[in-house]
C-alpha cells in the first residue's frame, strides 16, 4: 500500500518587508483617521523622557515650518537640510519627501516629520562611517 501523499509544496511568498509594509499600512490608516497624535500623546504621557525630546522635535518641525501652515512643504525641507548642512540632490530630497508624505497632500506634518527624522538618522549613518581622515 504506498499511499502516495501528494505534498503540496506550499511556497511562502511572505514578503521581505513584511513589517515595513505593515508599519505603512497603519501608519496610513492613521493618518486617514487623524488619530495619529492622539495615540502619540496617550504612549508620551507615560515616558517623561521622550515628551521632553519630542518638544525639541516640535521645535525643530516648526523652525522648518517657515510660513507656520502646519506642514512642511518641499521647498521648506530643502532649506532645512541647507540649514543643516546636509548635501541632499533635489533628487534624493524629492525621494525623501515623498517617502515621508504618507498621505500624499504634498506636505509634512509632524508625525510625518518623525517618520523623517527617522530616515535621515538612517541615512546618516553610512556618511558618517564613510569619512576617511
Ligand atoms: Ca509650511
Ligand atoms: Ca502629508
Amino acid at each position: 500500500m504506498g499511499g502516495a501523499f501528494g505534498k503540496d509544496s506550499v511556497k511562502h511568498t511572505v514578503p521581505q518587508s513584511k513589517l515595513e509594509t505593515k508599519m505603512v499600512e497603519a501608519m496610513q490608516q492613521r493618518a486617514l483617521a487623524g488619530s495619529t497624535m492622539r495615540s502619540f500623546n496617550s504612549i508620551i504621557l507615560k515616558f517623561p523622557k521622550i515628551d521632553e525630546n519630542f518638544r525639541k522635535c516640535k521645535t525643530v518641525f516648526e523652525q522648518f515650518d517657515e510660513d507656520s501652515n502646519g506642514a512642511i512643504d518641499q521647498e521648506e525641507l530643502k532649506h532645512c537640510f541647507q540649514k543643516l548642512e546636509i548635501s541632499l540632490t533635489e533628487e534624493e530630497i524629492t525621494g525623501l519627501f515623498k517617502a515621508c508624505d504618507i498621505n500624499e497632500d504634498m506636505g509634512m506634518k509632524f508625525n510625518e516629520f518623525i517618520v523623517l527624522l527617522c530616515l535621515v538618522y538612517l541615512l546618516q549613518k553610512p556618511t558618517a562611517l564613510h569619512v576617511v581622515s
